[in-house]
């Protein structure tokens, strides 16, 4: 696979490294990551530099991340024990993540052999669903070195797991669209949206609620062959479609799109959608047939809108007030959206909010009020610009996947619903209709994921961290949450093992050949797992008799027979060739095209068979924060909120366009986008003037929860009483008086579901004030790994 050195494109921005000739011995690794496909260069065992593939229109710059993470300080060079769990056993610790806290380091079978035994008396002493496996997070890309396939599959073997269902990414999305247009329809909204081409095509107007974040659609779960969304906003943009973007930021829009910006105060979508609605019944300009043929519960939507049901018309006056936006604007879109093929799109992050099922039901209610639902270019879509393979196509063969076999134990969580279920066990708590139980976990198992990063108020998840007897991670970097763990796990990276990769809608499956040796004793999960299976009399069950190599043949080869493969080659002519054509991509159809077409032979699974704009299922849930319709719910993390008096600023905590997530957050891309080596805040140049800040001012971002310390950067792309400190700054909570020194969000966000439906994260809005901070800043230590020792 490694070829030599050809031509380098060192000249885009994703160039890192050092120019050609410093880079004369090193060899070219073509690799996939989630945030794309591109070579490493390597030199004696060490990643050089990355640089862009010849294939990719407009590569991610955050390829720059890659070498620096890859060869870091913090990476895990062997299976290590945290010493106070060694010394005084397995336990409830309220110390877990203490940053002073050492570690032990053991050599494998001794590891193994501890871990092993811990796994059987937690799981006869207390049961398996004492054990939660749910491990959310993102992981490297590679379809069979998947932390959480590895990880399932071993727990699966091993007597089962509580598991978490569902995501962040769009937890209201996954539990109330199923009630609005069915199962089947709620996974074509994700998986099968139109095309970027079909937009191009056919789409007047795309108005998007949340904009449509260029650096977001860098990243695709899986990676893409090629960056392609950015360039496929272009494309449709010189073809004719005009753009409105609804969002706090102007940025949030690639500029040459040429967008529209209605800066509309975070969390009023209803508010706004309700107006839009308003104009178009007010005017006779909603589609009566549409609504009336393919709906129910138009009566009872346009009855609230227009003020029947409480006496409050939703008109844009009213909403001119809650959203900040103009009537007469309000009053312009609505007729600009009537009188073309419109589009309505509503962003993953508008859903990431409390009550955030209500933005999604109340663009659903307007799309059908224009009555473009199922045609090609219109209608109603949640997710472009939220992911690089959203609009990218759909392969509905699927792509190949490593089998986690079945799970025997019942229990399972709402995901975001973790610190509660460790601080509550026992207690009962509300989800999509289910009154359920929260079992009584002793033993935490995360691979491949960070909560220390994703999860909301991390004071409030440390003290649930301390409630387990034991905490067990996989990790790759010693990142705040190997931090909580007592027993430690040194994971491989993507780039140190065979794997193959691709993404939902891919336009090839590709290979990713080893590019360096493991650091330090850092193993492939699968070798770890199976060596515990060992240990624990199942290594047959969880092996099949295959080592990785095996196992890589295997996963392709189901996948090429599944899609009747005469066309593709075996497993080592695609190695040979690094990658194949993904085949049987879907031809382009509209969403819930073809209910439209005839709504009696193929009606949607709901109990109406029809859209529900009211659902008769979820009003009998009786939920106050997710009522039998559309709402305008007030949110307390917003402007203009009684809670708002005391933190005057809404936080926007989005995607950190420097990387994914908090994965190689001290890369070089990463790093340049810090100031004194922590996260940028963004402020409007007013905010910052009334508080006396400055461009580069070190300053305390805090509420009520906590505090976290930040650069500023001033910035007119900010609506006024909007800051933006975006997720991924590593946790670092060593200095005395702030909770984090470096500029994680999540110590200030409130650890509340969306409602009781969806029970999804809320992490996009938060309350806060910023001051300057006084004095000499605290040293930042989070990218300094523990004190690690010998057994005493
Ligand atoms: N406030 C706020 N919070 C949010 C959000 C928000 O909008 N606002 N967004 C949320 C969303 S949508 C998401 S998806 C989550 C994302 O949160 P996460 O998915 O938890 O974030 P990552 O940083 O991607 O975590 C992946 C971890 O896997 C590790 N890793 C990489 N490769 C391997 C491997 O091969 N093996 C093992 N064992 N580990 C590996 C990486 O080092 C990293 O620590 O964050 C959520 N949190
Ligand atoms: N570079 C990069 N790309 C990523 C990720 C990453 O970590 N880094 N993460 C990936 C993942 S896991 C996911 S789930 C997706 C998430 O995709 P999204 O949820 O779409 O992304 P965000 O960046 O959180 O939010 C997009 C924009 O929504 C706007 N917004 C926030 N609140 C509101 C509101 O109430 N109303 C309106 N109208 N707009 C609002 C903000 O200005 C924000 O910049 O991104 C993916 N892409
Ligand atoms: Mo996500």
């Amino acid at each position: 696979m490694a070829h030599a050195d050809d031509h380098v494109h060192g000249d885009g921005p994703a160039a890192a490294g050092g120019g050609s000739a410093e880079q004369g011995a090193a060899t070219a690794h073509r690799t996939s990551s989630h945030w794309g496909t591109y070579e490493v260069l390597v030199r004696d065992g060490t990643v050089t530099g990355a640089r862009p593939g010849p294939d990719d229109p407009d590569p991610a710059p955050l390829i720059a991340n890659v070498p620096a993470a890859q060869h870091h300080a913090t990476r895990i060079g062997t299976p290590a024990v945290r010493r106070r769990w060694l010394e005084n056993g397995p336990g409830p610790d309220l110390l877990r993540g203490d940053p002073d806290d050492d570690y032990v380091a053991l050599d494998w079978d001794t590891a193994l052999d501890l871990l092993a035994r811990e796994l059987r008396r937690v799981r006869e002493t207390h049961g398996d669903g004492a054990v939660f496996g749910g491990s959310y997070g993102w992981a490297g890309a590679g379809r069979f070195h998947h932390a959480q396939s590895q990880l399932h599959r071993f727990l699966n073997t091993t007597g089962g797991y509580t598991r978490s269902v569902g995501t962040y990414s769009h937890g209201a999305v996954e539990s109330l669209l199923p009630h609005l247009i069915g199962p089947d329809g709620t996974r074509d909204l994700l998986r099968r949206p139109a095309t970027w081409d079909t937009v191009a095509a056919h789409t007047d107007l795309l108005v998007t609620f949340g904009g449509l974040r260029g650096s977001n659609t860098w990243v695709a779960s899986g990676g893409r062959a090629a960056q392609t969304a950015v360039p496929a906003m272009r494309a449709a943009a010189a073809n004719g479609t005009a753009f409105v973007s609804v969002s706090p930021l102007r940025d949030d829009t690639p500029e040459d799109v040429g967008a529209e910006w209605l800066p509309a105060a975070p969390g009023t979508d209803t508010a706004l959608m309700f107006a839009l609605m308003h104009v178009l019944f007010d005017e006779g300009l909603a589609d009566r047939e549409f609504l009336g043929r393919y709906t129910v519960g138009a009566d009872h939507l346009r009855d609230s809108i227009m003020g029947g049901a409480d006496g409050v018309a939703k008109s844009p006056e009213w909403a001119e007030g809650i959203t900040g936006v103009p009537a007469a604007a309000i009053r312009g879109l609505a007729r600009r959206m009537a009188a073309g093929r419109t589009l309505v799109n509503v962003g993953w992050s508008v859903q990431r909010a409390r009550y955030g099922e209500q933005p999604l039901w109340a663009g659903l209610a307007l799309a059908s009020c224009l009555g473009q639902v199922g045609l090609p270019g219109g209608g109603f879509a949640s997710g472009y610009g939220s992911s690089g393979n959203y609009g990218g196509g759909a392969t509905p063969g699927g792509i190949p996947r490593f089998a986690q076999g079945a799970d025997p134990v019942r229990s399972f969580i709402p995901v975001a619903l973790v610190s509660d279920m460790l601080l509550h066990p026992g207690e009962a708590f509300d989800f999509d209709g289910s009154r359920l139980v929260f079992p009584d976990i002793r033993l935490v198992w995360w691979a491949g994921g960070n909560p220390f990063h994703h999860h909301q108020d991390l004071s409030r998840l440390r003290t649930a961290f301390g409630r387990p007897e034991t905490v067990v991670v996989g990790e790759t970097h010693w990142t705040a949450t190997a931090r909580h763990a007592d027993i430690v796990l040194p994971s491989t990276t993507t780039l140190e093992r065979d794997d193959i990769a691709a993404s939902q809608g891919d336009l090839t499956l590709r290979a990713m050949a080893r590019a360096v040796a493991p650091h330090g004793q850092a193993r492939d999960e699968y070798d770890t797992y199976a060596a515990l299976a060992r240990r624990l009399g199942v290594e047959q069950e969880f092996t099949e008799g295959r080592d990785s190599a095996g196992w890589l043949r295997h996963v392709y080869d189901e996948w090429r027979d599944g899609r009747g493969g005469d066309d593709l080659p075996s497993f080592d002519g695609f190695w040979a060739a690094g990658s194949v054509p993904i085949p049987g991509r879907a031809a382009d159809t509209a969403l819930l095209g073809a209910f439209r077409a005839d709504p009696a032979a193929a009606p949607l699974g709901t109990p109406s068979g029809l859209i529900e704009l009211r659902s008769e299922t979820i009003a009998g849930f009786d939920y106050p924060d997710c009522p039998g319709g559309p709402t305008w719910l007030a949110g307390e993390e917003r402007l203009g909120s009684e809670r708002s008096r005391e933190w005057p600023l809404l936080l926007i905590a989005n995607q950190p366009s420097g990387k994914l997530h908090s994965q190689q957050d001290m890369g070089d891309y990463s790093a340049a986008q810090k100031i004194g080596g922590r996260a940028p805040l963004r402020l409007h140049p007013d905010d910052a003037a009334a508080r006396g800040l400055a461009d580069g001012a070190v300053v305390r971002v805090y509420n009520d929860r906590g505090s976290c310390l930040a650069g500023v950067r001033v910035s007119d792309a900010l609506r006024p009483g909007v800051a933006q400190l975006s997720t991924g700054a590593w946790f670092d909570p060593s200095a005395p008086d702030v909770t984090c020194a470096h500029g994680n969000p999540n110590v200030l966000t409130a650890d509340i579901g969306t409602s009781a439906l969806s029970q999804g994260c809320t992490g996009q809005h938060v309350l806060v004030e910023v001051a300057a901070y006084s004095g000499e800043p605290p040293r930042m230590r989070a990218f300094e790994p523990p004190r690690i020792g010998e057994r005493s």
